[in-house]
């Protein structure tokens, strides 16, 4: 594709600017390596500069009136909505997604945008009866401050609008810093914030790498929330350095998901959502399913489906309208993945198709990785327990429901999980038990809807949820006010 390539600056206090260093890196595309931008790559400095804006924008925009905050959140999301498209584009240019996934990527940005925009005419509290008489007790939300919005790749319009849009609309002045995989994709999302108009300050990016801008933003004692949504060992990190300042750290990390499929399964329908769920985005998905826990009644028909399904799938850029499959993130992550395929052979796992790197047909300036499928797959082997963050996914056997059950939560997280049956009885048992923060019955593993909340038990996380009105709580804190209209002192908690 022909690309008009740009240099792009940080947006601190309302102006476009270079990093204080003046150096820069390069956005390129995972699919053909052609250069999609050139970006700051800023520091501790240029972090100081976005915090100084943010912390003083705050005084402002804590006061503007939520429903008006809300307003510019309505616009910003029917701004996503008109170039829906071109952002879609530029999702497949520069993180690899096929454009039907790109675009619902978009499309949960403008979800968000429009949920959260409507919040701004809620944001309720409570009020309660008082102990005593003439007095009048309510709690508040308050806005908290600067957060610190750390994203990741693979839901770049996503994955900040989950964050920033009720960071803004409770209240909040932010500092982003996009993953340096996607900043093309961090900027436009700030183009359009500023577009809807959100007043200077109120919105600042910092591109860069995480030891340098997401260290400080972690850091830096004027930022009270930090959100990040990435690895696990990223999150334990960040939460320790942030614990000096006894920061509110809102953390949604890793997975390894399991669906779970039982004798009576529909079987065509359970390989449909396995396969869309262990391939789609490459497998690149926190919710993606790199486990199927299968009643070995089924365990061999359904094997023969999923192979025949993932050899069906054609790799290819993601904005070809025949690519089921498009390219991991870099080559590190290509590398990564096929050491996975390496190390289920070497626990004794069986390959049943991919394994590995898929070249020729205009594949070989990008990072392309055949569907995997191990079959004999141990529960504790570490292709069953490590997040791999590519398309693999491994097939464990099981004796029956109660060992499919164990199996599943056998693992430190706790993000997503499904299962098929046509039980009313065991559907109802498992999601009872299978402990995740969601989950889902006769469909696969990925597809959260915004308004629910979203978030892993376990290792996934640290007890917090994103989306939904669950997005508050990390957002805002608990004011209680009470008033005492007696005229007089009324002592509460004392016997009179
Ligand atoms: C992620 O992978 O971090 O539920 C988010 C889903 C998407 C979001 C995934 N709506 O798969």
């Amino acid at each position: 594709m022909a690309v008009e390539t740009k240099t792009f600056q940080n947006f601190i206090g309302g102006e476009w600017v270079d990093a204080v260093s003046g150096e820069t890196f390069e956005s390129t595309s995972p699919a053909t390596g052609e250069l999609i931008g050139i970006f700051p790559k800023s520091g501790a400095d240029d972090v100081d500069r976005a915090v100084e804006a943010a912390t003083s924008a705050y005084e402002d925009w804590r006061l503007v009136p939520a429903p008006a905050r809300g307003e510019i959140l309505y616009r910003f999301g029917a701004l996503v909505r008109e170039y829906k498209d071109e952002l879609a584009l530029l999702m497949s240019r520069e993180m690899g997604k096929v454009l039907p996934e790109a675009g619902g990527d978009v499309q949960e940005a403008i979800d968000m945008s429009f949920y959260m925009a409507g919040e701004g005419r809620r944001l309720f509290g409570q009020t309660t009866p008082s102990e005593l008489p003439d007095k009048f007790n309510m709690s508040v939300r308050m806005p908290i401050g600067v957060i610190g919005v750390i994203t990741p790749w693979n839901f770049p319009i996503a994955i900040p609008s989950w964050k920033i849009a009720p960071a803004l609309v409770c209240g909040n002045t932010v500092v982003f810093k996009p993953a340096t995989d996607t900043p093309a994709l961090g900027e436009r999302f700030v183009e359009l914030l500023v577009e809807a108009g959100v007043p200077a300050g109120v919105v600042n990016v910092v591109h860069g790498g995480g030891a340098a801008v997401g260290d400080r933003l972690v850091r830096h004692p004027d930022v009270p929330v930090i959100t990040l949504t990435g690895s696990r060992e990223t999150g334990v990190a960040v939460l320790k350095a942030a614990a000096d300042h006894l920061k509110h750290v809102h953390l949604e990390l890793g997975g390894k998901n399991a669906i779970v499929v039982l004798d009576d399964a529909e079987l065509d329908l359970a390989a449909d959502g396995i396969i869309w769920s262990a391939f789609g985005t490459s497998g690149q998905r926190c919710t993606a399913a790199s486990r199927v826990v299968v009643h070995e009644r089924v365990y061999g028909e359904l094997q023969s489906k999923l192979v025949a399904a993932a050899e069906r799938m054609r790799l290819g850029p993601g904005w070809e309208a025949d690519t089921d499959i498009g390219p991991v993130i870099n080559r590190s992550a290509l590398e990564k993945i096929h050491s996975y395929t390496e190390i289920g052979q070497e626990e004794g796992a069986k390959l049943l198709t991919g394994g590995e790197v898929a070249t020729g047909n205009g594949l070989d300036q990008g990072f392309f990785y055949r569907p995997t499928i191990f079959a004999d797959v141990e529960p504790e082997m570490r292709i069953a327990q490590e997040e791999i963050f590519g398309p693999t996914t491994a097939l464990i056997p099981v004796k029956d429901f109660d060992d499919a059950i164990r199996v599943a939560n056998g693992i430190r997280f706790g993000l997503s999980s499904s299962i098929f049956t046509r039980d009313v009885n065991r559907a109802f048992r498992a999601m009872r038990d299978l402990q995740t923060g969601i989950t889902y019955v006769n469909a696969g593993t990925i597809g959260a809807e915004v308004h629910l909340p979203f978030g892993g038990m376990k290792e996934t996380g640290n007890g917090h949820r994103e989306a939904g009105q669950a997005a508050l709580d990390v957002f805002t804190e608990w004011k209680s006010i009470y008033v005492d209209y007696s005229g007089k002192l009324q002592k509460a908690q004392i016997d009179t």
